[in-house]
């Protein structure tokens, strides 16, 4: 039986590879060095596929993927029709976070928030009966607030170096973020011999780590 799993490139790929590794899964070639997409592992049938991370739920839903890892931040964003999210791995760790110029004061008029997590922020602002313009970016969000274009962004922070060396802090935390593996529903039954050990392999060695 064959088995996808779909990865990113960059921190997830470094920090899962790891875990795999001690549930016997290892990769052949080193993925940052090649231009493939698509990589064989040590163990039979089973090959690593690697996409954007936001593209991670996408495949994993429609059963293009078996099994993907991705950020809860992209999760809660994509929404998780069609997947179990079953494992919090604990890596990749950060915060979803608000951010605004150093001392901003808050606008007069209706907040403007840029963002690539449009749902999130939506959601958010509503639960607090806030009104807001949403602004969709899809990078280098941290100079949406120091050109005018925004009042603040909705961001994954880790240290916060990048928001301050743009002048910008962090305001309010709207959630904790880890990296969870996802599996496809229907994959979960009809590859369950498969499936199962795996992610309690990837739990261990997670357990391990406490
Ligand atoms: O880079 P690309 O546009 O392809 O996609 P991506 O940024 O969504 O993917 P990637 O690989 O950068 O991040 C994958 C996942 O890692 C995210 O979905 C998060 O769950 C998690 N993660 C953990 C982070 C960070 N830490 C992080 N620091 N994702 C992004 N960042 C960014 C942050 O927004 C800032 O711009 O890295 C920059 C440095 O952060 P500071 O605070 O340490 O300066
Ligand atoms: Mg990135």
């Amino acid at each position: 039986m064959s088995l996808t799993i779909a990865l990113s490139k960059g921190r997830i790929l470094k920090d899962t590879l790891p875990l795999l590794a001690e549930a016997g899964i290892e990769l052949l070639e080193d993925p940052e060095k090649s231009r493939k997409l698509i990589f064989p592992t040590s163990q039979d049938g089973v090959s690593i596929i690697i996409l954007r991370a936001t593209d991670v739920p996408t495949f994993v839903q429609n059963g293009a993927a078996d099994i993907g890892v991705a950020g809860k931040d992209v999760l809660v964003e994509h929404g998780a029709d069609g997947l179990f999210e079953l494992v919090d791995l604990r890596i990749a760790q950060c915060r979803l976070m608000t951010a605004a110029a150093v001392n901003a004061p808050a606008p007069a008029g209706r907040l403007r928030v840029a963002t690539k997590f449009i749902n999130t922020a939506k959601r958010w602002y509503a639960e607090r009966g806030e009104q807001v313009e949403l602004i969709k970016l899809y990078g280098s969000m941290e100079l949406a607030p120091v050109m005018g274009l925004a009042d603040v962004i909705v961001d994954v922070v880790d240290t916060g170096k990048t928001l301050k060396e743009n002048g910008l802090e962090p305001r309010e935390l709207i959630m904790q973020v880890s990296s969870r593996l996802i599996v496809n529903k229907l994959a979960m039954k009809m590859k369950q011999s498969q499936i199962a050990p795996l992610v309690a392999k990837l739990q261990a060695a997670v357990d391990a780590r406490e």
